[in-house]
């Protein structure tokens, strides 16, 4: 008999979650490797790849300011050159309980918020693909609270990139901390002052497959160029206090019954759509 093999992917008590709390309270995201096998990433990208090229080959004849289409059918645009934005259907391999549910996302968000009482609120994706430029530094959420930055931000993306990311095909950048500047006047500004300012480097997040990680939308950040060969997919999933209100899911009926008890909580605001 063979020894069993000890499990390759990561559970809560793995990580300090109070320490990860204070990453992101200070540096306005944080990091968990090892949240899901590669190999169940890479069935993901093989069913994404396709959905996204079917997209690319019907927007990327103009940057456009709206998403459009259907979810399922593929909704989303040429956001800037060769970088494209997807909506992610309900449904297998994209609906998975380890991913939607990951138990060291949801513990590291009960943590922080000190209730389970949240919503997953998107399922989105962003994706340079190669000749893709930067974006202008910005922010993915309006400010809440003009004057006040708000302690506790109420709504997150948890991203998952479909590839490792590099230097090369354009992985994320951010800058560290900056997600409780609260002055209305500066918030048209970011773009111009961080490119012609002095500032500590930005920094960039080279992850690997697997890696999930949680963005403070309010953090200053920006897409980088991909001068890969390959396009670089990554998935969002947003979760957010129920007094935040922003989008919700789509998804049939007999996909919400799949849902375990938690997660039909978490997905109760959805909007059940025909099959
Ligand atoms: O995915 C990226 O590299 C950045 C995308 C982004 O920040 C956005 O489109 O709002
Ligand atoms: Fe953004």
């Amino acid at each position: 008999m063979t020894a069993a093999q000890p499990p390759t992917t990561t559970a809560p008590g793995d990580f300090d979650l109070d320490l990860k709390v204070a990453e992101l309270k200070i540096s306005g995201f944080t990091t968990f490797e090892d949240l899901v096998e590669p190999e169940k990433i890479d069935r993901v990208r093989e069913a994404f790849m396709p959905r996204l090229e079917r997209l690319k080959a019907r927007e990327s004849h103009e940057i456009h300011p709206k998403e459009r289409g259907e979810v399922r059918a593929g909704k989303g645009r040429q956001q800037f050159v060769n970088r494209y934005t997807m909506h992610i259907p309900w449904e297998p391999p994209f609906s998975d309980p380890e991913i939607y549910e990951n138990p060291v996302v949801l513990a590291f968000l009960e943590r922080y918020w000190g209730t389970d009482d949240f919503h997953v609120t998107c399922y989105h994706s962003n994706n340079p693909y190669p000749g893709s430029e930067y974006q202008p530094w910005h922010r993915d959420i309006h400010l809440v609270t003009p004057h006040v930055g708000l302690p506790i931000c109420p709504h997150f993306g948890v991203k998952f990139p479909l590839v490792d990311t590099s230097e090369e095909n354009g992985s994320f950048e951010v800058m560290p901390g900056t997600q409780y500047l609260a002055d209305p006047d500066m918030e048209k500004t970011y773009n111009d002052v961080l490119l012609r300012g002095d500032f500590p480097p930005a920094h960039r997040l080279n992850l690997k497959k697997g890696t999930f990680w949680v963005q403070d939308p309010r953090t200053l950040h920006r897409g980088t160029p991909n001068r890969s060969d390959h396009a670089r997919g990554e998935l969002v999933i947003c979760y957010s206090l129920p007094w935040f209100r922003t989008s919700t899911i789509e998804m049939a009926k007999a996909e919400y019954e799949k849902l375990s008890d938690r997660g039909k909580a978490m997905l109760s605001r959805s909007s059940i759509v025909q099959p």
